[in-house]
């Protein structure tokens, strides 16, 4: 291609090709120039948004510039690319991470300066990328930020979500949804009206017979819906790499069909018709580990993947390369089985459409996908119905069934005495109606699966793939233990430590390999260092203390601890857990005397995190933390000692101010119900130590950092299944520390106990499923030891500056290699200047 360019014509291009600022001038030329003209504002009408606005375009063109010669030299190089399909994306603020990556965010400091404004003031205008629900999201987000860094040829592929994460305000004590309509202005994508893909649901198959007895298939007379692609540039940390994240929107088709319609004069059910296909990518669905089995959700899966297949068919065939080199050239990583569908759609592109026969098609998708489980939890695994689906996608439950023969029959081959197998590794299920088992169509089309830490992929393993293990044998199944970006989680969020560590260590390059902190454990002794260590933590705490005044208007105490648990609201999560406790503390300290409550240590307990809209349970939890906070926080008898603070609408940009200001944080999930989590690792980096059960990454933070630096409690993983099976037989008597707590909820301490009483049942009469009175004691004597811990704060501090120093196995980078490695085989692309 790039030779049949004439000489003159590159000649006149390279000339007048676009440049980049390369200091502060020159950026201060491109702001005044993006307001002035881009916007059509002025010095006498420019304020703090415009200003956002004018800086984000500025970096925005550098980092076009950037992935426009990312995306020529993979072209050129036509080496393997990863693709990562999500239906999440949790991206957060897009600007000081722009500033960073590029490394210009000093210029732009003092180039905002010189025209009047403050850059943190700049950075608070921009709204959170909210396509996600929680850790799952977040994770997608790290790779992308990690690939780019690393210099992978990657692509992510997601849904471009009209509304995000709702927005949750807490009237009353209780949690209200608003839209967050995000769309406005957005500087960060870019419309691509000319890649365009017609998406096909309903209609139904045709098998037509050739000449010479050959069977195909035609999948026709369906509804059409056009899919438009929107793109993101990804910027590296420290290289040029600016990889592309391809966000699918949905609207009718422009086909022939719509027209008729039109010019019929059926203007309305044409608009109808317009809207119906608009809603496809409406919405993100508001539930973390839940899936509700609802068929616009089937729909948002099927377009997205079928979007996102045809993309990288299409670009695959431009290469002209043969099939069987496809996935030579191309991995493909299942985030969960959201995007299951894909392996389907691509089986049925090769044989339907392609002419492949069965056997070749399937060796080729089995090689090309990949697929991640972030969950045991029941509820949250997938399941489709098959009427559902015969009726959306009629060719896809063709193949399903097709996929499930071939399968079924080796298994039997393999396993002629066993009467059982079938039925239970079946990808169909034999209940009313019948249901498609995602998770097993993912591991049947992968050629590895993968859990996110230790613990659970041996979960995984042993009980809910046991059978799969037997049949593939163990290869097939491997843990890569999630990590977070230090880009964002260290440097971003908490400049000062992230300097503090550069002046020790001789620059940044522990960003880039994070292991490198490792030498920050030679200063755990050293005076200055540790002065400076902890200035910073009280820095972050009070613009914590000043972010809480101006949202709730609490004053808290920046010498109290601050024990923060943020995360989504889940019953497995356990916040009850940690209000009950809270509750037992305020009972504790209203019973003692003006001696006693001398020796008590000043707690400042923070929540946060959304329920889903239709979780009643997360929702009572909530609202019985806003109560408790109400009591609390005006009873005179308690003053300093606690104070209980419920920060509304937790997100990403929240998230980089609160994780820098805890003492320490709560991961209390009962035992073998958290697939990693990922926020614990963003605490431990930013110095402040945690509280956990044995679950989780917990598990590989305690090997790394060592046990007598964290405080874990609770009943292990391998005690649960007995545990419940007593509650079930009556066979256990109530926590009685925990009964008082109930005691004071009965007695309309904290308002109606009516509004309670589900939550407080669900532990007395409905078996405690989650284990809170099994834990409880080993919970509250364990928040003791973290008191008695707090008052020695020499000791406290050593325990923060050696955790910090031992997290570089949490480094996204570590996570990515892996994944490189052993399941994408995939190299990184240098790059050249
Ligand atoms: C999600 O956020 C997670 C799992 C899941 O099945 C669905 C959603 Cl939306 C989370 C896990 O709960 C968490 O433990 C893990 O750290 C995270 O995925 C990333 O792997």
């Amino acid at each position: 291609v790039e030779a049949s360019i004439p000489e003159p014509l590159r000649e006149a291009w390279r000339k007048h090709s676009a440049s980049e600022f390369t200091n502060k001038e020159e950026f201060e030329t491109e702001l005044v120039r993006h307001i002035e003209t881009t916007l059509a504002r002025s010095l006498y009408n420019c304020d703090e948004l415009a200003a956002y606005s004018g800086t984000a375009l500025a970096f925005r063109d550098r980092l076009i510039i950037e992935w426009n010669k990312t995306q020529q030299r993979q072209t050129f190089t036509d080496q393997k690319r990863v693709y990562y399909l999500s239906l999440e994306f949790l991206m957060g603020r897009a600007l000081d991470n722009a500033m960073l990556n590029v490394g210009m965010k000093e210029a732009a400091r003092e180039g905002l300066k010189d025209l009047g404004f403050r850059i943190e003031d700049v950075i608070n205008q921009e709204h959170d990328a909210a396509l996600g629900n929680g850790g799952l999201g977040r994770l997608a987000a790290c790779f992308l930020d990690s690939m780019a860094t690393l210099n992978y040829p990657a692509w992510g592929y997601g849904l471009r979500y009209r509304y995000g994460i709702f927005k949750q305000e807490i009237i009353n004590g209780y949690q209200v949804e608003i839209p967050d309509y995000w769309l406005d202005n957005n500087p960060w994508e870019f419309p691509r009206h000319e890649i365009t893909v017609d998406i096909q649901f309903y209609g139904n198959v045709k098998k037509i017979q050739d000449e010479n007895g050959k069977i195909t298939h035609s999948w026709e007379d369906g509804e059409v819906v056009q899919a438009t692609a929107y793109d993101v540039p990804i910027p590296g940390y420290g290289t040029k790499t600016t990889n592309n994240l391809r966000l699918w929107s949905s609207k009718a088709s422009s086909g022939e069909f719509d027209f008729q319609k039109f010019n019929a004069g059926d203007y309305e059910s044409a608009v109808a018709d317009q809207q119906n296909a608009e809603t496809i990518s409406a919405v993100l669905y508001p539930n973390d580990n839940l899936e509700r089995g609802k068929e616009l959700r089937l729909k948002q899966q099927y377009f997205w993947c079928a979007a996102s297949l045809f993309d990288i068919v299409r670009r695959f065939k431009k290469t002209k390369r043969a099939w069987s080199e496809f996935p030579e050239q191309i991995a493909i990583q299942l985030n969960d089985t959201h995007p299951t569908l894909a392996i389907v759609e691509l089986q049925r592109i090769l044989i339907d459409k392609e002419g492949l026969e069965w056997d070749e098609a399937w060796g080729i998708v089995t090689k090309t996908f990949s697929y991640t489980n972030h969950t045991v939890l029941p509820e949250a695994l997938e399941k489709w119905s098959v009427p559902l689906m015969q009726n959306l996608l009629p060719r896809h439950l063709q193949i399903i069934y097709e996929i499930n023969l071939f399968f079924l029959q080796s298994v039997e081959k393999r396993f002629p005495k066993d009467r059982d197998i079938l039925s239970r590794v079946s990808i169909i299920e034999e209940s009313h109606p019948k249901m498609v088992r995602m998770a097993y169509l993912a591991i049947i089309g992968s050629h590895k699966v993968n859990g996110v830490a230790e613990l659970h992929s041996d979960l995984l393993k042993t009980t809910l793939f046991k059978d799969f293990v037997e049949i593939y044998g163990p290869d097939r199944f491997m843990n890569v233990t999630n990590g977070i970006t230090p880009r964002r989680w260290l440097h971003q969020a908490n400049p000062r430590l992230s300097a503090l560590i550069a002046e020790k260590l001789g620059g940044y390059d522990f960003l880039k390999d994070l292991t490198l902190l490792d030498k920050i454990e030679a200063f755990v002794d050293d005076k200055a260092f540790r002065e400076e260590w902890s200035t910073i933590k009280r820095e972050n705490k009070l613009r914590l203390a000043k972010h809480i005044k101006s949202t709730t208007g609490f004053d808290v105490n920046p010498n109290a601890l601050f024990d923060v648990q943020v995360k989504r609201i889940h019953e497995y999560k356990r916040q009850q857990l940690n209000i009950f406790g809270v509750i037992h503390r305020y009972l504790s300290i209203k019973a003692m005397s003006a001696e006693e409550k001398k020796k008590v240590v000043p707690r400042v307990q923070i929540f946060g995190g959304k329920a889903a809209p239709g979780y009643w349970m997360a929702k009572t939890i909530i609202h019985l933390i806003n109560k408790v906070a109400e009591v609390v926080n005006k009873d005179p008898e308690v003053g300093d000692l606690l104070k209980v603070i419920f920060i509304e609408d937790y997100n990403v940009s929240k998230a980089e101010i609160i994780c820098p200001a805890s003492d320490i944080s709560e991961h209390i999930s009962t035992a073998g119900t958290e697939g990693s989590g990922t926020s614990n690792m963003k605490f431990v980096l930013n110095g402040g130590l945690i509280i956990g059960t044995c679950d989780g990454a917990n598990i590989e933070i305690t090997r790394e950092i060592g046990e007598q630096n964290i405080f874990l409690f609770g009943n292990l993983a391998e005690d649960v299944e007995d545990l419940r099976h007593r509650h079930f037989y009556g066979d256990f008597k109530i926590d009685p520390q925990l009964e008082r707590v109930f005691d004071a909820i009965k007695s309309n301490t904290f308002g109606d106990k009516g509004d309670f009483s589900a939550l407080t049942a669900s532990i007395e009469e409905h078996g405690d499923y989650y284990l809170v009175s099994d834990d409880f004691n080993s919970y509250i004597t364990t928040h003791d030891m973290v008191d008695e811990a707090f008052q020695n704060q020499e000791e406290w501090l050593a325990k923060s500056i050696t955790s910090v120093a031992r997290m570089g196995f949490f480094s996204m980078d570590r996570v990515t290699n892996e994944y490189a490695d052993s399941i994408w085989n995939v190299e990184p692309l240098p790059v050249r200047d």
